[in-house]
């Protein structure tokens, strides 16, 4: 059941888009918490209490004992000391020996969670203004709660995504890839090394000077000609998109926008400017639905080159710096000009240059106009703006009957933009502890909508190495989203670049056969409402093991994935909850097949190779491998 309590007059998110809950009375005291006068929410836990949810987020499958920030934020340096990622996502549930629920606040402003950071027993949440839906769920079926509790959620905030089929193919992608033919030998390579691939990006120097909707033509004298001959390849070429518009005298969209009112202004009636990779940049108002028609509709710009699919980035929104904020750093520089500086001054001074990023100052320097007419402080709604941005693209592709045909995903969301598109899980960096991170947050991000999505795959800042591309291959064959991204300036990895051909092209090869499989579990995710890859302990619930298990996941029902997420190791343990079949996928593509006993074993893991367990009566289907979704026979398939 759920219940939903009003505070003050919130803003309307669309978050919530089936009212399929009861309103609370207005002097209706809300379940489980006691609130503070400031509208802060307590709950006391007891010892063996376990947190689940909050999406995007740092940590492990078990939320408990940390601070979190719902706060969009671009965020690459993903450690522990980091409060918040991209996405904001205020669903939590309470798995507890006393109590199990689900809390939804949806309130777009700046949410802290304490989760036991500061008193291991309390679990608190603190908002920064006073406007907010709380919605409290609680488990019809209270031996399988958390599925139930999270289904029940994942009801009332409408049905997730679904990206067109060759989105579920390999994915390359780098920072640096700069002309047409920086692509096609990529794609080259690929053919020669014989690794299946359906989709390469375009990161931001496809464009002429960072402008969307607009393409150097010295890089790409021909993009329409040049999309479709990666078409006859059955390679979609997918293009990044960028929330900031350059401001510059003649740049049709920048005047348009202007002209129309389109770009978020600061409070005295002027355009707010910040500067990113553009330069100084103006930004469209992503909450009102006219600049959401307006700017979804540009899109065509590229769609009419034959384009189908799309990546949104720096939407949080990214702010390098605002002339307000450069001017700080510009005065103080005078200022200690040519002065023997105090250690005090100098960090000040340092401290001074390193604020005006992303700076709290200016997410207040600007405004939204609202579709009711209200004007409202960016602060107060910050976390709406990236998926407001997916919004306006997929309702312009829903308008021209594109959608279904169509990929877009995002980096920054808010629940509800789970509906509109997948995202990504960010800059990671080529870490080990980044691999277990991005693991680990499936399931976090399935509770909240996102089904679409995936982590970039090798780690997109920092340099990979051969062992960790293999590890985190093996775990991204399972993942919706399937890309390889890095930074400019890391060592290239592309696949085709490893000594071990046989090992990569292995797993890629499986992602491909498995496909009937993945395609089918993704399904039963979106129409049922279902986790794709869910804690151990959600399905086992009675099994006190199962609690604490951190790196092993279900997908599906049927599946229980333990991939070797840790270096120098040629296997690892892992713990099984009943007696389960070892199906190993070994480098030569042969399938071996083993029963194993509930409990603890010591698994071989070799490089190339991967390994899944399978609950007795479920049978695995594979096809045979193709070179691309589009030539894969998914109807030929073979039953393990
Ligand atoms: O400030 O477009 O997360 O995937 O390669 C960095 C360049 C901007 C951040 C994205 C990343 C992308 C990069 N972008």
């Amino acid at each position: 059941m759920i219940k939903r309590f009003t505070f003050g007059n919130p803003v309307n998110t669309d978050a919530v888009v089936v009212n399929d809950y009861k309103e609370a009375g207005s002097d209706e005291p809300l379940p489980f918490f006691k609130e503070e006068g400031d509208g802060t929410l307590i709950y006391k836990m007891t010892p063996d209490d376990r947190i689940y949810g909050l999406g995007e987020a740092l940590h492990g499958i078990n939320k408990r004992n940390h601070v979190y920030e719902s706060w969009c934020t671009d965020e690459p340096q993903h450690n522990e000391d980091k409060l918040s990622l991209y996405g904001a996502h205020n669903f939590l549930m309470v798995d507890g020996m006393k109590d199990k629920f689900g809390i939804f606040a949806d309130d777009p402003g700046r949410v802290r969670w304490d989760t036991g950071e500061e008193d291991r027993d309390i679990l608190k949440i603190s908002f920064s203004g006073s406007d907010r839906y709380i919605y409290i769920i609680t488990p019809d079926d209270t031996h399988y709660a958390m599925k139930d509790i999270s289904r029940q959620f994942r009801h009332i905030i409408g049905k997730s995504y679904v990206p067109p089929l060759w989105a579920f193919g390999y994915g390359q992608s780098r920072w640096g890839y700069k002309t047409e033919d920086d692509i096609r030998k990529v794609l080259e390579n690929y053919r020669k090394a014989d690794i299946p691939i359906d989709m390469i990006y375009m990161d931001i120097d496809y464009m002429d000077h960072y402008k969307n909707f607009t393409v150097d033509s010295e890089k790409f004298p021909d993009m329409k000609n040049f999309v479709s001959e990666m078409k006859k390849e059955n390679i979609h070429l997918v293009p990044i998109v960028d929330a900031g518009i350059k401001e510059e005298k003649g740049y049709e969209i920048y005047e348009e926008g202007l002209k129309e009112n389109r770009f978020v202004k600061k409070e005295d009636g002027t355009v707010f400017t910040g500067a990113v990779w553009p330069g100084r940049s103006v930004f469209p108002d992503f909450l009102n639905r006219n600049t959401r028609l307006w700017f979804g509709r540009k899109y065509k710009f590229y769609t009419d080159m034959g384009i189908d699919g799309f990546w949104n980035d720096m939407n949080e929104p990214a702010i390098f710096y605002s002339p307000e904020g450069l001017k700080k750093v510009t005065d103080k520089t005078l200022e200690i000009q040519g002065k023997n500086l105090d250690i005090d001054s100098y960090f000040e001074y340092v401290g001074i240059v390193s604020s005006i990023k992303n700076s709290e100052e200016d997410y207040r320097r600007f405004c939204h106009a609202l579709d009711d007419g209200s004007v409202v402080n960016h602060e107060k709604v910050h976390n709406l703006y990236g998926m407001n941005m997916m919004r306006a693209v997929s309702e312009a592709f829903e308008e021209e009957g594109i959608k279904e045909d169509t990929l877009i995903f995002s980096r920054a969301s808010y629940i509800g933009a789970h509906r509109y598109g997948g995202i990504w899980q960010g800059d990671n960096c080529s870490f080990w502890s980044h691999l277990k991170l991005n693991f680990q947050m499936m399931p976090s991000l399935n509770m909240c909508g996102f089904i679409y999505t995936g982590a970039d795959t090798g780690g997109f800042g920092w340099n990979r190495n051969e062992e960790l591309m293999l590890r985190w291959l093996a775990v991204s064959v399972f993942t919706p989203l399937f890309r390889n991204h890095s930074a400019m300036g890391t060592k290239e990895q592309e696949l085709y670049r490893f000594k071990d051909i046989q090992g990569v092209r292995n797993i890629v090869w499986l992602r491909y056969r498995l496909l009937p499989f993945i395609i089918n579990e993704y399904m039963k995710a979106v129409n049922e409402d279902t986790l794709m890859f869910s804690p151990l302990s959600f399905c086992y619930p009675e099994d006190p093991r199962a609690w604490e298990i951190e790196d092993e996941l279900m997908l599906g029902d049927n599946v229980l994935l333990a991939p070797v997420l840790e270096e120098h190791a040629s296997g690892r343990y892992v713990y099984l909850p009943e007696k389960m079949r070892e199906i190993r996928f070994k480098r030569d593509g042969n399938v071996e097949i083993a029963e194993l006993s509930a409990g603890d074993h010591r698994l071989q893991v070799p490089l190339g190779e991967v390994v899944i367990f399978t609950r007795e009566n479920f049978r695995l289907s594979l096809c045979r491998p193709a070179s691309n979704v589009a030539e894969l026979d998914m109807d030929d398939v073979t039953y393990l």
